[in-house]
């Protein structure tokens, strides 16, 4: 007989050993409903009036104007390399494929990095990739309206957090410790906005569904039905919203209200984004 194979059965058989199985069994399924858990979270954002829009900072942020908008869900975090690459695997188009940045930190080449930064979000994606991604999910791209809400909540707060100026997001700054580099999402609890959603202001620059005029706020404001129901941007336009500034930007241009934009075929170690989808009528 052969005695290894005996001594290995019995090891693996006897009570201490069945016991680390187990354990190790265990252990795994709960890091991994843990991972998927956070992973998958939307987060409620009750119908309702905000204020959008800000009189005293950039000019395209003008004027301030309530707006209405249904009940909506929207990540809690920003979309990240694992969930993109549970994506990514499953296309045949080429395009799809995230930008390589191998010398930044925490960005690197695709796939490699989704191995190494599961928990960071997806950068190099464009507008479309991000479109893609949501369908995929059977969610959508929040409209730049949904995503100044979630940050801003009912209040007119400059940044998730509150008026002051602070270290709770991940911007070109020295006492964030991230500094010129990207953060696992989620990294930033004291800077969720009033709903909870994390990372409003920085790591990365969000697209949103609408296209960029800097008057449709003028346009917006004046609309015959008020408070502006549920509004979708202009109806065409050559950039895409792109909200909340990252990594390399100052705190000033990671406000709630500051906008920016970008074509939405480039893809850049900058910009990443979250899901949203509507939700039913009665959840309010
Ligand atoms: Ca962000």
């Amino acid at each position: 007989m052969n005695t290894f194979y005996w001594n290995r059965n019995q090891n693996r058989n006897s009570p201490l050993s069945i016991m680390a199985w187990g354990f190790s069994i265990l252990l795994f399924s709960v890091m991994v409903c843990a991972y998927a858990e956070a992973a998958e979270e939307m987060l409620l954002i009750p119908a309702g009036t905000f204020t959008m829009g800000s009189n005293n900072r950039a000019a395209d942020e003008k004027p301030k104007h309530k707006v209405y908008l249904d009940a909506y869900y929207i990540g809690k975090y920003e979309v990240t390399n694992a969930e993109y690459y549970e994506f990514w695997k499953q296309q045949t188009d080429a395009a799809r494929t995230p930008e390589n940045f191998t010398h930044l930190p925490q960005i690197g080449d695709w796939p490699a990095r989704a191995e190494q930064f599961p928990n960071y979000p997806v950068v190099g994606v464009s507008w479309h990739d991000a479109n893609a991604y949501a369908a995929w999910k059977g969610m959508r791209l929040p409209t730049e309206a949904e995503w100044e809400k979630a940050a801003r909540g009912y209040t007119d707060r400059v940044w998730p957090w509150g008026n002051a100026v602070e270290p709770y997001a991940n911007t070109d700054a020295d006492d964030d410790g991230y500094q010129n580099r990207l953060a696992p999402v989620g990294s930033f609890p004291k800077g969720k906005s009033y709903y909870g959603v994390m990372d409003m202001a920085g790591n990365v620059w969000e697209w949103t569904a609408d296209w960029y005029s800097d008057v449709y706020y003028g346009y917006s404001s004046r609309a015959v039905k008020r408070p502006k129901m549920n509004p979708t941007g202009p109806d065409v336009g050559s950039w895409r919203v792109i909200r909340g500034g990252s990594w390399i930007d100052k705190i000033a241009r990671c406000s709630t209200t500051f906008r920016f934009y970008l074509y939405p075929n480039l893809k850049t170690s900058f910009v990443g984004f979250r899901l949203a989808k509507t939700a039913e009528k009665a959840e309010k």
